[in-house]
C-alpha cells in the first residue's frame, strides 16, 4: 500500500490489515466458541477481541507478501499467532502473575469474567492456535510438510524455549538487577520468539528462499528486541491511562532497558536495531516497504 511517492500510508495500511485480521479472528472464534460453555466463551471472546494492535498477524501477512505470496487465505494462518498472544496476555494479567486491572484500555479478562474462566479460556487457546495454524495452512493449499513446519514454528516460539520460558525468567528476575545479556535472553524468549515466528511463518507459507527466510529471521530478531526496548521506554515515560495497561515495570520491580541504559541510550539502541532489521531485508534483495514501515512503527508507536 504505497502512494505515488513510494511511501507507505502506514495508518491506512494498519487500519486495513487490522480489519482483515479481525475478520479472520471472528471466523476462528466461530469454530472455537460453539464447542464450549457460554461463560467460558465470554472469557475467550473478551481476551481475543479486545482492541490490540494485531502486530503479529500483520507482520506474518507482510512477510508472506514480501516473498511473493498472494491471496487472502494467509489471514487464517496469521491469526494463530494472535490466539497465542491473546492467551499470553490473559494469563500474564492474572493475580498470580502481574495482577493487572487494565489491558488494551479495558478491564482485564479475569476482572470481568473471573479467574477460573480466564485460566481455562487461556489454556484452550493454546491447542486452538495450533489447530488454526494447521487448518490455516490447509486453506492456503499448502502441502502437509509445510503445514507441519508452520505448527512447529508456532509451538517452539510459544513454548518453554520461547515465550513461556521467557515469562518464567521474567518472574524470577523481579526485584533483581539483571545484566544486559540476561535481559536480552529473557526478552528474546518472552516477546521476541513470537514476533520472530510471525515473520518466519509468513516466509515459510510464501515459499521463501533460504536467503529470504534468513533475512526475515534477522529482521524478526532485531524488531523483537527493538519492540521490547520501545515497550520499556513507553512504560517509563507514559501513564497507565495512555498505555491502556497496568501495572508499570517499576511497580513490579522489573529490570528494563531503561533502568539499565537510561532513556537516551535505550532509544538509540532501539533505532539501531530497526536500522539493522531494514538492512537485513535489503541485503537479501527483499523489496518490502510495508515491513520497513512496520519496523519503524514498532519503535515509534505510542502504545
Ligand atoms: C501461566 C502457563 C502460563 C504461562 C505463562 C503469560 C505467559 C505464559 C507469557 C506472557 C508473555 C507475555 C505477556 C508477553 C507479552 C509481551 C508484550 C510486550 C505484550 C504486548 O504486546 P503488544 O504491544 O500488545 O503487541 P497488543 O495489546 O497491542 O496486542
Amino acid at each position: 500500500m504505497t502512494g505515488s511517492d513510494g511511501q507507505v500510508d502506514l495508518q491506512g495500511f494498519l487500519a486495513r490489515e487490522r480489519e482483515r485480521t479481525e475478520a479472520a479472528l471472528d471466523r476462528a472464534l466461530e469454530d472455537i466458541l460453539p464447542r464450549i460453555p457460554g461463560s467460558l466463551a465470554a472469557a475467550v471472546r473478551h481476551g481475543v477481541t479486545s482492541p490490540g494492535k494485531r502486530l503479529r498477524p500483520i507482520l506474518c501477512v507482510a512477510a508472506y507478501r514480501a516473498v511473493g505470496g498472494m491471496g487472502d487465505a494467509i489471514y487464517s494462518l496469521a491469526v494463530s499467532l494472535e490466539l497465542i498472544h491473546a492467551y499470553s496476555l490473559m494469563h500474564d494479567d492474572l493475580p498470580c502473575m502481574d495482577d493487572a486491572e487494565l489491558r488494551r484500555g479495558r478491564p482485564t479478562t479475569h476482572r470481568v469474567e473471573g479467574e477460573e474462566a480466564t485460566v481455562v479460556a487461556g489454556a484452550l487457546l493454546i491447542p486452538a492456535a495450533a489447530w488454526q495454524a494447521w487448518e490455516g495452512g490447509a486453506s492456503m493449499g499448502l502441502a502437509e510438510e509445510r503445514r507441519r513446519l508452520l505448527v512447529e514454528e508456532l509451538s517452539r516460539a510459544a513454548g518453554g524455549g520461547g515465550m513461556v520460558g521467557g515469562q518464567f525468567l521474567d518472574l524470577l528476575g523481579e526485584e533483581k538487577a539483571l545484566t544486559a545479556a540476561e535481559l536480552d535472553d529473557l526478552h528474546g524468549r518472552k516477546t521476541g520468539a513470537l514476533l520472530r515466528a510471525s515473520l518466519r511463518m509468513g516466509g515459510i507459507a510464501g515459499a521463501a528462499t533460504p536467503g529470504e527466510l534468513a533475512a526475515l529471521d534477522r529482521y524478526g530478531e532485531a524488531i523483537g528486541l527493538a519492540f521490547q526496548i520501545a515497550d520499556d521506554l513507553l512504560d517509563a515515560t507514559s501513564s497507565a491511562q495512555a498505555l491502556g495497561k497496568n501495572p508499570s515495570d517499576a511497580e513490579l520491580g522489573k529490570s528494563t532497558y531503561v533502568t539499565l541504559f537510561g532513556l537516551e541510550e535505550a532509544s538509540r539502541k532501539a533505532r539501531g536495531l530497526t536500522e539493522e532489521a531494514v538492512a537485513a531485508l535489503r541485503s537479501a534483495g527483499l523489496e518490502a516497504p510495508e515491513l520497513e514501515a512496520l519496523a519503524w512503527f514498532v519503535v515509534e508507536r505510542e502504545r
